[in-house]
This record gives structure tokens, C-alpha cells and sequence, in this order.
């Protein structure tokens, strides 16, 4: 495993966000007036979406690439993913499909220290992710950046189940839950944007539930 990236680079790159007006993200505190998008409806259960192949992928198997415009590429294995920094978030579901669930407790890594291992170049301005049963999806980076976006491996207090995502899959809340890549496997950093599945077949390139950013026409 490589060291902490020295934090003059990594400020560097943060500076550089900042400038850009990045670290959009939509759960600043939550105004119960406003914290259902438009179109959504909530669901008490949380329902399972997917390609219909759910891969079985054992933790000791499991593996995340990490690649494209980054100064440290390489592959995390389970060891290597444990011992990043841990994070707790609390966050909100929304799915295109329009139902959306609250008060999801996710632990996992916090994207932002993935970023600050990976140390992207910066002229990546994107992010794309391969999943183990072949889905892909596509972000720009400050996206991903949020404060709020992490690699989880439990959902409230438990090992993430196959059926959601486990080992690990990314969450990204400020976005419909199609961003969220479950049984993630690998990481792009990228100057031009790769659409990915949903994003080829006539969904939004980002996704913004509150202004309902559903399909490309919208
Ligand atoms: N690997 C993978 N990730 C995926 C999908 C998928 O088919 N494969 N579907 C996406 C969609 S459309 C949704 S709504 C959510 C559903 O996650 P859930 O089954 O945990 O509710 O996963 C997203 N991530
Ligand atoms: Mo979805």
C-alpha cells in the first residue's frame, strides 16, 4: 500500500475544485418542505434494481482498480480498502423510477479520501465505473467529490447485501440512485466523459433529482 499522498498537492487539487464552484452537493441541512424532489414518492422497504445478474463476489476476491488520470493507480484489495479512513454518512435515496427512501446509515469510504489517495491529475474532469456484472455509469468529478459520496460495505450497522451492492458499491446522494454503481470494480479518472449504461440508453448525463434531470431530454 502507498503512503498519503504530501498534502501540498492534494490542497492544490482542492483549491483548484473549490475555484471551479465544485463541491455541489444536494443534502445541506434538510428542509422537510424541500427534502422530497419533485416526482418522487417515498418507500419504507428499499427496493432492489439491477440488471437481473447480482455477481457473487466474495470480500477475499473482491478487488477495485483504480485508473486513467491519477498519480497513484493500483488495485485495493478487501485489506487495503479496510484500512482507508472510515466514514459514516446518513443520506437519502432517489431513484429514477420515482420512489425515494430517507435516513439510509452507510459506513464505507468517503470518496473524497479515495480522491486523496489517488491524487488525480488535474485534467480529469471525470469519473467512470465498471461493476463487476458489467454496468457502468459516469460522473463529473466534483460529483463524486461531494462530501456526502462514499464506497460503502454496510448499511445500517450490517455488511452490504449482495442483492444491494456487497461487498462494496459507491453512493452518491445527491444524485437518482442509478449513479450509485453497486459491486463496484473499477474507477477512471478521464478528461472527457465515458456515458455509461443508463447514460447511452436515453437517461441525463447527470442527474439531478431536484430539477428532475430523469432523460436527456429533460
Ligand atoms: N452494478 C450495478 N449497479 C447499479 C445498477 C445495476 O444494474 N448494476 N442499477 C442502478 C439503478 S438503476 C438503481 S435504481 C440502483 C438500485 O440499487 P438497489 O438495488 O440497492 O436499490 O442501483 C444502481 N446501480
Ligand atoms: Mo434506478
Amino acid at each position: 500500500m502507498t503512503e498519503t499522498p504530501p498534502p501540498s498537492k492534494l490542497t492544490a487539487t482542492k483549491r483548484g475544485w473549490a475555484a471551479e464552484g465544485r463541491f455541489l452537493d444536494g443534502n445541506a441541512p434538510v428542509d422537510p418542505a424541500t427534502r422530497l424532489p419533485p416526482g418522487q414518492h417515498l418507500v419504507k422497504n428499499w427496493p432492489v434494481l439491477d440488471l437481473g445478474q447480482q455477481p457473487d463476489i466474495a470480500p477475499d476476491r473482491w478487488r477495485l482498480q483504480i485508473g486513467g488520470l491519477v498519480d497513484r493507480p493500483g488495485v485495493w484489495d478487501w485489506d487495503v480498502f479496510q484500512r482507508q479512513p472510515r466514514s459514516r454518512i446518513v443520506s437519502d435515496i432517489h431513484c429514477v423510477t420515482t420512489w425515494s427512501r430517507y435516513d439510509n446509515r452507510w459506513d464505507g469510504v468517503a470518496s473524497r479520501d479515495l480522491l486523496a489517495f489517488s491524487d488525480p491529475r488535474p485534467e480529469a474532469r471525470f469519473v467512470a465505473f465498471e461493476s463487476y456484472d458489467g454496468y457502468t455509469t459516469n460522473l463529473p468529478i466534483a460529483d463524486f467529490a461531494s462530501e456526502h459520496a462514499l464506497l460503502a460495505d454496510r448499511w445500517e450497522g450490517e455488511p452490504l447485501t449482495r442483492d444491494h451492492g456487497g461487498p462494496v458499491r459507491l453512493v452518491v446522494p445527491h444524485l437518482y440512485f442509478w449513479k450509485s454503481p453497486k459491486w463496484l470494480k473499477r474507477i477512471d479518472f478521464l478528461a472527457d466523459d465515458r456515458p455509461g449504461f443508463w447514460e447511452v440508453n436515453g437517461y441525463h448525463a447527470r442527474g439531478d433529482p431536484w430539477t428532475q434531470q430523469r432523460y436527456t431530454s429533460d
